[in-house]
């Protein structure tokens, strides 16, 4: 009887770790490589490039991220406007393959982080959530954006969306398969 119990116990905690796979936050089947955070000029919003990776069986969706070095971070895309443009939008989220990944990068996929509550140098902790439940906490340093030339030339100044392009990496025009 003792043994039969047992059994009984011992596979029922196997079951319960197999139905768990995949669904566990603790699980660090989707990891993050890479993330780094260019801070925008003063008050403008700053971007994470990296790549997010999912080492599971199970294809998900990226749909948020969160953290309290940031009031808000949003996830946009860039696409290509009719007169060939690229132009940045936000997006409700990003597909993750089974065993695939979500590259951010310049003029691409990327998060949009507005409200920096730290100071530049700082590693800030993240909370990305994907919509099978699972989230994954990850930490990315933070560097002040570089200043440039013309830097202070009245286009920088502009109030409309021009000024949201401008925050982002330098190469929005051009090699764009
Ligand atoms: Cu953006």
């Amino acid at each position: 009887m003792r043994i039969l119990l047992k059994d009984v116990f011992a596979a029922l905690f196997s079951l319960g770790l197999y139905l768990g796979m995949g669904l566990s936050p603790a699980h660090a089947e989707i990891r993050m490589q890479n993330g780094e955070i260019k801070l925008g000029i003063g008050q403008r919003p700053g971007v994470l490039h990296g790549v997010v990776m999912n080492h599971s069986n199970s294809a998900t969706r990226w749909i948020g991220a969160s953290s309290s070095a940031f009031e808000r971070i949003e996830l946009h895309t860039h696409t290509k406007s009719n007169d060939g443009t690229m132009r940045m939008h936000p997006v409700e989220g990003y597909a993750l393959p089974a065993m695939g990944s979500v590259r951010l990068k310049p003029a691409g996929d990327h998060l949009m982080l507005f409200g920096f509550t730290g100071k530049a140098g700082d590693t800030v902790t993240l909370r990305l959530s994907f919509a099978d439940g699972r989230s994954l906490e990850v930490e990315a340093p933070t560097k002040a954006r570089a200043k440039h030339k013309g830097q202070s030339s009245p286009a920088h100044d502009m109030p409309h969306d021009m000024s949201h392009d401008m925050s982002h990496e330098e190469p929005h025009h051009g090699a764009h398969p």
